[in-house]
C-alpha cells in the first residue's frame, strides 16, 4: 500500500475510536444524569459536585445546550446568600452510606442564616470557579450551532450572570479580606486537589482533637485503599470540619480562629481566568458599565497576586500559607497558575513552558502519555497511584489545553489534546490515572472525564469548534430518568 493509503487507513482508524469514544463519554453522563444535574460519579460520588458540574457543563453543551444551562442554573440555585456556591449539594436519593461526610454531618451548613432553603442540603465549603467559562462555552456551541439555540443561550446568559457576579463577588470580599487577589481556602478539599502534597506543610500544623470514629465508604468503591487519602489525612479534612462547624460556618469567625488558611494559586488563577469570561457574558448581556470596570479590576488584582507568588528558580507559582507567614514550595501542577490566569508577558510564558517540558512534568521519561502528573515526579511526597499526589487527571489537561490555545501556543495544546484523548481511548473513564503505566484508578466513569473528552472531540486541533458532522454523530438516545427532553433531541456535531 502507498504511504498515501497508509494515511487513509491511519486516519480512518482514529476517527473510528474518536467515534467511539464519543458514544461511550455519552453513555457516561446519561448514566449519570438525575435530571437536571448529573451525579460525579455513580458509586464514590453520588451527589453533585461544585467544579465537576461546570465541567459537566462544557461536556453537555455539545449534547445540547440547554440541557447544559440546567446543570449549571441547578447547582446554581443553592447559591447561599453570601453569593457562595456549596461544593457538594447531597442528593436525597443517594443510598445511605454511600459518602461521608454525607447531609448529616453539614447540619450547621443547614442552620446558618446564609443557607439556602433545604432541602437539598449543602456543605459549607466551596471549590474553584469554572463555572462562568462554562457557562461562556455553552454560549460559543449554541452560536456555532445557530438556530433556537442562540436565544435560549442568551437568555440563560442572563439569568447565571448576577449568580455569577454575586459568586465572584463572594471570593473577590469574604475569600480576600486582605485585597491581595488571591483566595483563601479553609480546607483541602475546597481546592479540589485534596491530598496534594501542597497542603501537606499547613496540614501538619492542624491538631486533631478528639474525633468520633467515622467511616470510610470511599474505600470500598475502589480497587486499592492506596490510591485514596490516608487515615491520618481524612482525621485531618474531618477534624477542620469540626471547627468550621463550630465557628457556624461564618466566614469571620472562620478567619479568626481557623488553623488552615492557604492562599490556593490555582483557585486564585481560575478566577481570573473566569473573570475574564463573567467581563465577556457582561458585554453580552448588556450590564451596566460599572459591572465591566468592577470586574477588571478583579482581574488586575488576581494577576498582582499571583505575581507576588512566582518562584522562578522552580519556574512556577506558589501556594502560601497564611498561618505560617509563608509560601509552600511544591512542585506541582497548580504551580501553573500564570498560564492559566492568561495573559502572561512573553518571559513568563516561556519560563512555565519550559516548566511543563521538563524533566519535572511532561518531560519525565517514565510517563506512558505526554501528559503532566499532578504532582511532580521529582517532588517530595510524590506517590503514582495515590490520589492528588502523582495521577494524571483529564480535567486537569483540559485546563491546561485550554490555555495554551488562549496562550498562543496551539501546538503544543494539540500534542496534550491528542495525548489526553488517546490515554481515555485506552484507559476509559476513570477518574484518575497512572502516569507512568496509565493504568484506570478511583471511579470508574466519571462525569467531568467524559464531558470533556466531549469537548475535546468537538474542538479542532487548533481549539475552535468543529464546523462539520465527524465524530459526534448524530444518534438518539433516551434519558435514564425521563422527563428532560433535550436527552431524546438527536446530538449534534457543532
Ligand atoms: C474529590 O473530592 C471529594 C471531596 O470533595 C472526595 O474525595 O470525597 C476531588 O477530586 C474533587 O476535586 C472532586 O470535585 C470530587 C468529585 O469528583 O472528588
Amino acid at each position: 500500500m502507498t504511504s498515501k493509503n497508509n494515511r487513509v487507513v491511519r486516519t480512518e482508524t482514529a476517527l473510528g475510536a474518536e467515534v467511539q469514544l464519543a458514544a461511550r463519554a455519552r453513555q457516561v453522563l446519561r448514566q449519570n444524569d438525575m435530571g437536571d444535574w448529573t451525579r460525579a460519579a455513580p458509586n464514590l460520588y453520588p451527589h453533585q459536585w461544585s467544579w465537576d458540574s461546570a465541567f459537566i457543563a462544557i461536556g453537555l453543551a455539545h449534547l445540547g445546550t440547554r440541557r447544559a444551562a440546567k446543570e449549571l442554573l441547578a447547582l446554581f440555585e443553592h447559591q447561599w446568600r453570601t453569593g457562595k456556591v456549596p461544593h457538594i449539594v447531597f442528593n436525597p436519593e443517594a443510598p445511605p452510606d454511600s459518602y461521608f461526610p454525607g447531609p448529616e454531618h453539614w447540619a450547621c451548613a443547614a442552620a446558618s442564616p446564609d443557607a439556602p432553603p433545604t432541602p437539598p442540603y449543602t456543605s459549607c465549603l466551596c471549590q474553584p470557579p469554572i463555572h462562568a467559562i462554562a457557562a461562556l462555552r455553552v454560549w460559543e456551541v449554541a452560536e456555532r450551532k445557530g438556530g433556537e439555540r442562540v436565544d435560549e443561550a442568551r437568555a440563560f446568559l442572563r439569568q447565571i450572570y448576577p449568580k455569577l457576579l454575586l459568586w465572584h463577588r463572594y471570593l473577590m470580599t469574604h475569600r480576600d479580606p486582605e485585597g491581595s487577589g488571591l483566595v483563601t481556602i479553609y480546607h483541602p478539599w475546597e481546592s479540589g486537589t485534596d491530598n496534594s502534597p501542597r497542603w501537606d506543610e499547613p496540614l501538619m500544623n492542624v491538631e486533631v482533637g478528639d474525633l468520633p470514629s467515622y467511616p470510610r465508604y470511599d474505600l470500598q468503591h475502589v480497587a486499592n485503599p492506596s490510591e485514596r487519602p490516608t487515615g491520618a489525612d481524612y482525621d485531618r479534612y474531618l477534624w477542620l470540619v469540626e471547627l468550621i462547624k463550630k465557628a457556624g460556618c461564618d466566614e469571620r469567625n472562620i478567619y479568626r480562629s481557623h488553623p488552615f488558611l492557604v492562599k490556593d494559586i490555582l483557585f486564585s488563577a481560575i478566577l481570573v481566568a473566569a473573570n475574564e469570561a463573567l467581563l465577556e457574558i457582561a458585554a453580552l448581556v448588556g450590564a451596566q458599565g460599572g459591572d465591566h470596570t468592577l470586574i477588571a479590576n478583579w482581574i488586575a488584582r488576581g494577576h498582582r497576586g499571583l505575581n507576588s507568588l512566582w518562584d522562578s528558580e522552580l519556574g512556577l507559582c506558589l501556594d502560601y500559607d497564611l498561618r505560617a507567614r509563608r509560601p509552600l514550595r511544591a512542585r506541582t501542577m497548580a504551580g501553573f497558575a500564570p498560564l492559566i490566569a492568561g495573559r502572561q508577558g512573553p518571559e513568563r510564558l516561556e519560563a512555565l513552558i519550559a516548566t511543563l517540558d521538563s524533566l519535572a512534568f511532561v518531560g519525565h521519561p517514565w510517563l506512558r502519555w505526554p501528559v503532566p502528573p499532578s504532582t511532580s515526579p521529582l517532588q517530595a511526597g510524590f506517590h503514582r497511584r495515590n490520589y492528588w499526589r502523582g495521577p494524571t487527571w483529564p480535567v486537569v489537561n483540559w485546563l491546561l489545553w485550554w490555555s495554551l490555545l488562549r496562550a498562543g501556543e496551539p501546538e503544543r495544546a494539540q500534542r496534550l489534546r491528542q495525548a489526553s484523548l488517546q490515554q481515555l481511548v485506552i484507559g476509559g473513564f476513570g477518574e484518575y490515572f497512572d502516569p507512568f503505566t496509565g493504568e484506570l484508578l478511583g471511579a470508574n466513569d466519571q462525569s467531568w472525564t467524559a464531558a470533556v473528552a466531549l469537548d475535546w472531540l468537538a474542538s479542532q486541533s487548533h481549539g475552535t469548534l468543529r464546523r462539520t458532522a465527524t465524530v459526534l454523530q448524530p444518534g438518539r438516545y433516551e434519558p435514564v430518568r425521563g422527563g428532560h427532553t433535550e436527552w431524546a433531541e438527536t446530538v449534534e456535531s457543532a
